[in-house]
């Protein structure tokens, strides 16, 4: 008999980069009393190169942690998820961690999002030749503004897979919001979350600020990205990388830090820093399991369930909608 003919993924871009907005995101915070920049604007291509850097660095404990309770857990969270759903992948990069997932949860449809079809090209038509004959479609959606899925991704219940405790760089005001259109999304479905745990001080700082510096350079990299995004003249070696966590707040923050007087310039205006001034780059939250859950529910799941490694440091929950 001859194999079932391969089947072509899909692609849809949906989210178009407006240079205007982007503009006027960046000069707004630059010129902010607090300075800050966005986290997205981390993740250039070298940006992203660096992120993957650190998640195989031995502080990070976030991505080796959650894959090992996915492979420990795995038959338990498959027994507990629909089986021939729709498998969402939201932030799909190159969508190693759902493929992961395909022979346990076996779905019918494999949907990769991603902000550009550009980044989900490759792993995709390499996926597809390892699953020739799964429906895989590819969206191009910056979903952290709002997540409307296209009619390509089909009518039945979806399984949301959102990994890698990416909830954590909203805030938890913006999670619910965020979780709330995820269960719309779901279409009767549910989501299945790794989410990062509140832990002792000396695992969490060192986690964002390794000794090798990757994690100083993934955050110093940002300042080259918005001088190509702004004309600004940031200058790496007048920045310092300040990591810490704010327990008031239950969050990791990244920072740079001007280790001198300085004025950044960009075409139409300019920002004085004064040595030790801060730019904000990113927040990290650190949840309790129990009010991680409680967010769940308020955001409309009605059943949960989780499953965290002996040490308590992560959390993959599964929420059905
Ligand atoms: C993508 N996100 C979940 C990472 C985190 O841990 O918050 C981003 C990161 N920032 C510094 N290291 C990793």
């Amino acid at each position: 008999m001859n194999p079932p003919p391969m089947r072509q993924p899909q692609f849809v871009q949906l989210h178009r980069e407006d240079r205007a907005a982007v503009h006027a995101e960046l000069v707004a915070g630059l010129l902010a009393p607090q300075a800050s920049l966005a986290p997205k604007y981390l993740y250039d291509p070298l940006g992203s190169r660096l992120f993957d850097a650190i998640t195989a660095l031995p502080e990070y404990y976030p991505t080796r942690t959650e894959a090992a309770l996915l492979v420990a857990h795995g038959g338990a969270i498959a027994a507990r998820l629909p089986q021939g759903a729709t498998l969402v992948d939201l932030g799909a990069g190159n969508c190693e961690k759902a493929a992961r997932l395909f022979n346990l949860l076996q779905p019918v449809r494999y949907v990769a999002v991603d902000i550009s079809v550009d980044f989900l090209r490759t792993a995709l038509q390499c996926l597809q030749r390892q699953f020739p004959a799964l429906d895989m479609l590819g969206v191009g959606l910056d979903f952290s503004s709002e997540l409307t899925l296209p009619p390509e991704a089909g009518t039945g219940p979806r399984l949301l897979f959102y990994p890698g405790s990416s909830i954590g760089n909203f805030t938890p005001r913006q999670a619910l919001g965020f979780l709330r259109q995820v269960r719309a999304a779901t279409q009767g479905g549910g989501l299945l979350i790794g989410v990062d745990l509140v832990k002792p001080l000396d695992i969490l700082e060192p986690a964002y600020d390794d000794a090798l510096g990757v994690t100083a350079a993934f955050n110093k990299n940002l300042l080259l990205h918005v001088n190509g995004l702004l004309g600004s003249d940031f200058r790496v070696q007048d920045w310092q990388h300040v990591a810490f966590f704010n327990q008031a707040h239950s969050r990791i923050e990244m920072h740079l830090q001007a280790l001198h007087d300085l004025v950044v310039r960009w075409p139409g205006a300019e920002r004085r820093f004064k040595a030790g001034e801060r730019i904000h780059t990113e927040n990290s939250y650190k949840y309790q399991a129990s009010d991680f859950e409680a967010l769940l529910r308020e955001a409309g799941f009605s059943q949960t369930q989780a499953w965290t490694d002996e040490r308590g440091w992560f959390a993959v929950f599964w929420a059905q909608a």
